[in-house]
């Protein structure tokens, strides 16, 4: 949401203090890539009264599901290119955020990125499913990290002044995050290599805020979320190609539209918006040229930050010998 921007930035330049820690954690966006395939669920953070915690909801929006525990806030969750592990933002003990892993149900949790003094948050996956990218202030502002899915390996790709924050890696191995300077400049969409080589930014746009990149399946386009700060202007979810050309616009209403996804399939986009009647915000889904919008869930509670992920493929069945047997 804008406003969050605004807090996150705002935030940033008060960073020793314990309340703007809650605020980062809070107000963090949510990034990743979409990974070719079936499309499956679409995984998103849900809030409740005691914290924020991960959910899913099935195509149609059927088969609602809270998969965290409630007494841990955990948000901005990356699902892997199988589909069938999550990565996620966490904090299993009070204190500056982890990056945490669980299966696909949110069972056999643990840590893989934990800092005693800094918070570890905005994972996304490598398209291998080997690497969790993600971003960090343990250097004093936040800076793009990444680290390998055993929670070994850790590396530093960015090194510049003010926040490097949500990351997403594509099929095509770039990375993409948002950057804003520390001198009250706008937030932009910057992309480089997964070893941190070829940095570049662009979007290069000092009107508006441009934030929450993400990839298609294909690595050749990305969606994020531009926020021009004008009255009576919203955030809307923006396409362009990976090079930064061919920008357009594909929301246009006056809620905030945020946080974008593509399917699997490359033909949707998944994103979250204040827009109806309760009031708070909603999963929606449209068309990637931004036509066929349409709500995939209706509740009282804020739902946002989707990740569409890959149907994961089905364990092999026994032979038939043993299934004549089960039956049996
Ligand atoms: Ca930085
Ligand atoms: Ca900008
Ligand atoms: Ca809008
Ligand atoms: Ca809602």
């Amino acid at each position: 949401m804008s406003s969050g921007r605004n807090e996150r930035r705002a935030g940033a330049t008060a960073l020793a203090t314990a309340t703007s820690l809650a605020l980062l954690l809070l107000v963090a966006g949510s990034v990743q890539a979409a990974f070719p395939g079936r499309n499956g669920d679409t995984y998103f953070q849900t809030e409740t009264g005691s914290g924020t915690v991960i959910a899913r909801v099935g195509p149609n929006g059927k088969k609602f599901r809270r998969l965290t525990p409630a007494r841990m806030d955990a948000e901005s969750v990356s699902v892997s290119p199988d589909g069938k592990r999550l990565a996620f933002e966490c904090e299993p003990t009070p204190g500056p955020s982890d990056v945490c892993l669980a299966n696909r149900n949110g069972k056999r949790l643990r840590t893989i990125a934990r800092h005693p003094a800094a918070d570890d948050g905005d994972p996304a996956w490598s398209p291998n499913g080997k690497w969790i990218v993600f971003e960090s202030n343990r250097d004093g502002d936040n800076e793009i990290f990444k680290v390998r899915a055993n929670g070994r390996g850790l590396r530093q790709l960015t090194h510049n002044d003010g926040e490097d924050e949500d990351p997403a890696w594509s099929t095509r191995n770039q990375v993409t995050w948002e950057h804003s300077d520390e001198e009250g400049g706008t937030t932009d969409i910057w992309v480089m290599r997964a070893d941190g080589s070829g940095q570049r930014n662009l979007t290069n746009d000092p009107d508006a805020d441009d934030a929450d990149p993400t990839f298609s399946p294909n690595g050749r386009l990305i969606a994020w979320d531009r926020d021009p700060f004008l009255p009576g202007t919203s955030d809307d979810i923006w396409v362009m190609r990976n090079d930064g050309s061919r920008k357009r616009r594909i929301t246009t209403h006056p809620a905030d539209d945020e946080d974008p996804s593509f399917s699997p399939n490359g033909k949707l986009i998944a994103f979250s918006s204040e827009r109806g009647a309760l009031g708070n915000e909603e999963i929606f889904v449209m068309r990637a040229n931004g036509t066929g919008q349409r709500r995939v869930l209706t509740r009282s509670a804020d739902d946002s930050a989707p990740d569409w992920a890959v149907k994961p493929k089905a364990k092999r069945k026994k032979g038939k010998k043993g299934k004549k047997g089960k039956r049996r």
